[in-house]
Formats: C-alpha cells, structure tokens, sequence
C-alpha cells in the first residue's frame, strides 16, 4: 500500500475504535491525523455520530473541519470544560518507551495542551517512525517567542544541541506558528534522557513548549506497509 493509503487506513480505524456519538474529541494535526478528521465528517454527514463535540488542534485541522462541515468548539467551551474523551494526532517519531516526538507540522503546543487533558490519545503512524531512540532521525522542535531567537539558541547550544531556525516555504522568512511564535529544530550528536530534556527545554525563558511528549500514556497504531496495523498500549 502507498503512504497515503496506510494513513487513510489508520485515521479510518481510529475513529472506528474510538469516536463514539456525544464524545469531546481532539483532532490531531498533519497529514496522517487528517484522514481521521476526514473520517468524523463521513460519519457525522452519515447522522452515526451525534452531539460530537470536536476541538482542533492547528489552523491546518481547523481549515479541514470547516471545509467538511465539522462543528469545532474551543477547548475552554462551557460544554468542553477543558476535558476530552479522547484525541487523535499523528507523531514524527515513536520510541519503546512510548515516548513521543512531534513537531514537524509546527503544532506542538496546542497538541501537547490537547493531548496532556484527553482521558485517551491515539497515535497514528507508518511503521517506519517506531525508532529505538528519539532525536536520531528527526529533529526536537521547540517554539520559541521572536525576541527570544538568540537567548534560546545560546541556551540549547550550551546543553549540546544544533538549532536550526525553521524557514518558511511560498513565504520569505522564518515559520510564523499558529501562536504567533518561531521554531527552532535541534538535533543532538550524544543521547539524551527524553523525559529529562523535555523539561529542561521548558524552563529555558522565551520557550512556549517543545516537541516532546514523555510519561504519557499512548495507544499507538502503527501501519506496516501491507497494510497490516500492530497496536501498542
Ligand atoms: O507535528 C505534528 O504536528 C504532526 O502531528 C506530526 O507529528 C505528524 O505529521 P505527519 O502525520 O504529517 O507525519
């Protein structure tokens, strides 16, 4: 199967397994979780899922919603009250441990608030992104306030990582986030404890949050490329 049949297959069965009528739900960001979105607007145009109450999790997710006639609520909605049954996302890398690495879609933030107050996430991904260790083959993103490029770089240099200012494409300049802020990828030549550096990133001042996900705990699926999904709890 293509990329993009293993991530309609993955979307489809997310939504299968765990959207139910009446849920508040997280619909994740890029595009693997955008076949799980397109999955809700089947079922909701088909009247199988009533009352669903849906909070997105980028402009990108938010656009599609509003393309399928998906009703989408804030997370800070009376009838949300900042809680979610369960949210859907893809992820850039998965590790053993089942900690995560996101980012690549520039929608951490919104993802990490969404996926941190949802009773269940779901994670959706090729195979090919379950790694031995985060960081090798994908950078860690972090989003950073504009004036704060400099202090922050200086500070993730001196913890040993390479930051590389994420350019926009069709657009001259730096990759402006949905919150208005700058991405930094890092990459790092020695290993790293993912729990420990998440945390450490986010006590730098200027950083809003980075790409990280550790001490969660994930249902993922992964696609292998006949098409066949292993589950991981
Ligand atoms: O970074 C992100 O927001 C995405 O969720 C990313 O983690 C996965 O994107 P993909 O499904 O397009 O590879």
């Amino acid at each position: 199967m293509n990329s993009d049949e293993l991530k309609q297959r993955l979307g489809r069965r997310a939504v299968d397994d765990f959207v139910r009528g009446g849920m508040r739900v997280g619909l994740g960001t890029g595009s693997t979780a955008v076949w799980a979105v397109r999955c809700v607007g089947e079922k909701l145009r088909a009247g199988e899922l009533e009352h669903l109450a849906c909070v997105v999790t980028s402009s990108q997710t938010e656009l599609e919603c509003e393309q399928l006639g998906i009703p989408i609520y804030s997370l800070n909605h009376t009838h949300v009250g900042g809680k979610l049954d369960v949210t859907i996302d893809g992820a850039d890398e998965i590790e053993p441990s089942g900690n995560l690495c996101k980012g690549g879609g520039g929608a951490l933030a919104l993802e990490k608030v969404v996926a941190y107050n949802s009773k269940r996430v779901v994670i959706l991904a090729e195979e090919r992104k379950y790694v031995a260790r985060l960081g090798k083959s994908f950078p860690i993103t972090v989003e950073v306030l504009r004036q704060a490029r400099a202090t922050v770089t200086r500070a993730v240099e001196a913890m040993g990582a390479s930051a590389s200012l994420r350019m926009a494409e069709r657009k001259i300049g730096p990759t402006i986030t949905d919150n208005g802020n700058i991405l930094l990828d890092l990459t790092f030549e020695a290993a790293f404890d993912a729990g420990w550096l998440e945390r450490e990133l986010n006590a730098i001042p200027g950083v809003v949050e980075n790409g990280l996900f550790t001490g969660g705990h994930y249902t993922v699926y992964l696609a292998k490329p006949d098409g066949s999904l292993r589950v991981l709890e």
